[in-house]
């Protein structure tokens, strides 16, 4: 299967995504008609686990967005599972460094170039149907790494420099915190950072991505060049709706 994330990521297309961490196929059904070029299924901080990401995927077959699966660390054992579901993309949180960066896309690259494990039947290669799955595998996975932290920051050129890093994501929560602003992405030395490593990456060539659920901000980090841009979640997006309903009539 071809990435056109990737490739559009690639050639600087802006990609609007959507974060997801309601562990339902029927949610992931519903989020496939909105027209999203991307939706992360968070391993992180959702509570999805392996079974959730591999149903949600086929519930989103025939849909716009690309599965992003975000795993909870980067971690060889998971990362080899994700991807055997048919992940295409992840979104490896927490790269501190380039060695760390670089161990992530090894993880999620077959030998000789990467360390992932190799099964002859899943998912991914629709079951043994299709034969060039393991050769052509490397060059449609997609990595994204995570920057979020104050040495990643200081290390982000020599990230965003590794080969196989595909795209460098800000994950703004944890930057602002790690920057002594716990969790305020808006404090005006966060919002420096941010800008401060989406031209850093641009420098490398390499795509830059961000969340926010802030239609202001989202604009803002278009503007600046970020490429791939979730602009909100699906909790967040449910919690709203129901509040705003709820303080509609309940007050009547
Ligand atoms: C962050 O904002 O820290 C993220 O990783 C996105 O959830």
């Amino acid at each position: 299967r071809t990435n056109p994330f990737k490739q559009a990521i690639r050639e600087g297309r802006p990609q609007i995504g959507l974060w997801s961490q309601l562990m339902h196929p029927l949610v992931a059904d519903i989020l496939k008609e909105a027209g999203f070029d991307w939706i992360v299924l968070d391993m992180e901080h959702g509570q999805n686990e392996i079974q959730d990401v591999l149903v949600q995927q086929m519930a989103m077959t025939g849909g716009t967005a690309e599965p992003v699966v975000r795993p909870p660390w980067n971690d060889m054992v998971y990362l080899k599972r994700i991807l055997d579901t048919g992940a295409q993309t992840v979104l490896i949180p927490m790269i501190d460094d380039a060695e760390q960066a670089a161990r992530a896309v090894s993880y999620c690259q077959y030998p000789p170039q990467g360390l992932r494990g190799v099964a002859s039947g899943m998912r991914a290669n629709r079951f043994g149907r299709i034969k060039g799955y393991h050769p052509l595998a490397n060059e449609q996975i997609c990595v994204l790494v995570q920057v979020e932290s104050r040495k990643a920051l200081e290390n982000i050129d020599a990230i965003a420099a590794v080969a196989g890093v595909d795209g460098v994501f800000i994950g703004p929560t944890d930057l602002s915190t790690g920057l002594g602003h716990l969790a305020d992405p808006n404090h005006p030395e966060v919002q420096a950072a941010i800008r401060h490593a989406v031209e850093r990456c641009k420098a490398a060539g390499k795509p830059a991505g961000i969340l926010t659920a802030d239609n202001a901000a989202a604009e803002r980090y278009l503007d600046w060049g970020y490429t791939f841009v979730a602009v909100g979640g699906d909790t967040g997006i449910l919690a709203n709706g129901a509040d705003a309903l709820a303080g509609k009539f309940l007050k009547l």
